[in-house]
């Protein structure tokens, strides 16, 4: 008798612990395949139901994904640095590792267009969770092309210093750029990936990242991911839009189905109105970049010489082709990803978000609303539902 309750204890003991085991491994496979839930500002509340139908991603909780999905996917972070950037750049690493990479371990490819240093390879590779690679940039990716005439270009970086327009003096500011804009994607060292994080020294992220970005993207057919909007200084790009116009005249084939023209211009094309996603935090897929459509873009921009004759940023560049060369749907606002690059911030301004994923931002500081903010504009040809108290983030 007494043996026999002592098994029967020593049973539910174990049949306990089995429950345990189970419950703790369900959690752990949650976590790593966490998808983010429908946001009230972008999901299914919306009154439209024509705006129900695009309203972006997110997604409903799954079951977890058995294991062969649960592996990474093909992805990297990418830096354009110089040695000299290596302690603000550091400061991006750590957030970058506390709050995502930590927990995914991508890769991390530097590029320069100089040898790195050992101090900077060896500080990076200790700092990054995944694996750190190390990228020169050809010569031919980062000088001028035998086209442009380099004293005309002189006298326009002298005029813009007069003009006191920001970087309009710097010719390394324009390689960069150009270089950002046609030949980042074209380097060898990134040649087995699919999607890109770019990152920028001196960045901060304000909130946890506890879902994979990289799978997000491809298994919701996102080609392209930001967090801040706005429109470009009028005084660098003074004929980009012209120069885009012409090649979309001669190559309208490109041009996707359902693009956001409309959210580039107010007046059906005819104007540029400037909006731009900034850059220096993108989450995209490469293949859009290495696209025929893209690449041929590029050679007509190029040619046109406004990389140099005028101070063409690589932002309105990538912008334009986003918005022109890809259907809206596969362009996403990381309204959750809070982040800094000087002087603007992305803060979820939902308490909810910010306090489930630990974001120590300022919400009053939020770009999102304000009156110089694309954003709005990029919710408004969505359709989107607003976030949840938008108005008190406005002013
Ligand atoms: N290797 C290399 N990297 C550069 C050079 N100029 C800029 N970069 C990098 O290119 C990216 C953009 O340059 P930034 O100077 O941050 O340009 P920005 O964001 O428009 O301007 P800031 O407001 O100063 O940050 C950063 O990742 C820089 O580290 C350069 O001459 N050589
Ligand atoms: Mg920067």
């Amino acid at each position: 008798m007494i043996t026999s309750t002592r098994s029967n204890a020593r049973l539910v003991r174990f049949g306990l612990f089995a429950l345990i085991l189970i419950a703790c491994g369900y959690i752990l496979t949650r976590g790593s395949s966490f998808q983010p839930q429908p946001l009230p500002s972008q999901g299914a509340a919306n009154r439209n139901p024509a705006a129900n139908q695009q309203a972006p991603p997110a997604q409903p909780a799954q079951p977890a994904a058995p294991p062969a999905q649960q592996q990474k996917i093909k992805a990297t972070f990418v830096t354009l640095a110089r040695n000299s950037d290596l302690y603000t750049l550091s400061d991006s690493i750590r957030m970058i590792e506390d709050r995502f990479n930590k927990k995914f371990h991508y890769d991390w490819v530097f590029l320069n267009d100089d040898e790195f240093s050992e101090e900077f390879k060896e500080a990076t590779t200790a700092l990054v969770s995944g694996t750190t690679k190390y990228g020169l940039i050809p010569k031919e990716h980062w000088s001028y092309p035998e086209w442009i005439d380099q004293e005309k270009a002189a006298l326009v970086r002298e005029d813009m210093r007069e003009r006191k327009i920001i970087y309009g003096h710097s010719e390394s500011y324009r390689h960069m750029c150009r270089f950002e804009s046609g030949f980042f994607w074209r380097q060898d060292i990134l040649k087995d990936y699919e999607y890109y994080w770019r990152v920028e020294p001196d960045i901060k992220l304000y909130c946890d990242i506890d879902y994979d970005v990289f799978k997000w993207m491809k298994q919701n057919n996102k080609d392209y991911g930001f967090t801040i909007s706005l429109p470009e200084y009028k005084e660098t790009i003074p004929t980009l839009w012209q120069t885009v116009k012409e090649f979309t005249e001669k190559n309208p084939q490109y041009l996707a189905k359902n693009n956001m023209l409309e959210w580039l211009s107010n007046d059906g094309g005819n104007t540029y109105n400037g909006c731009h996603f900034w850059s220096n935090f993108e989450i995209g897929n490469l293949n859009f970049f290495r696209s025929e459509a893209y690449q041929k873009y590029f050679e007509h921009l190029d040619k046109a010489g406004g990389f140099f004759y005028e101070r063409w940023g690589d932002a309105p560049v990538h912008s334009i082709a986003a918005a022109l060369f890809l259907p809206k749907e596969k362009i996403h606002f990381f309204e959750d990803v809070g982040y800094y690059h000087v002087p603007f911030h992305n803060c979820p301004i939902d308490k909810d978000i910010r306090f489930e994923r630990n974001c120590n931002c300022n919400p009053k500081e939020d770009f999102t609303w304000k009156a110089y903010s694309c954003t709005t504009k990029y919710y408004k040809v969505n359709q989107f539902k607003r976030q949840k108290g938008w108005e008190k983030f406005s002013g």
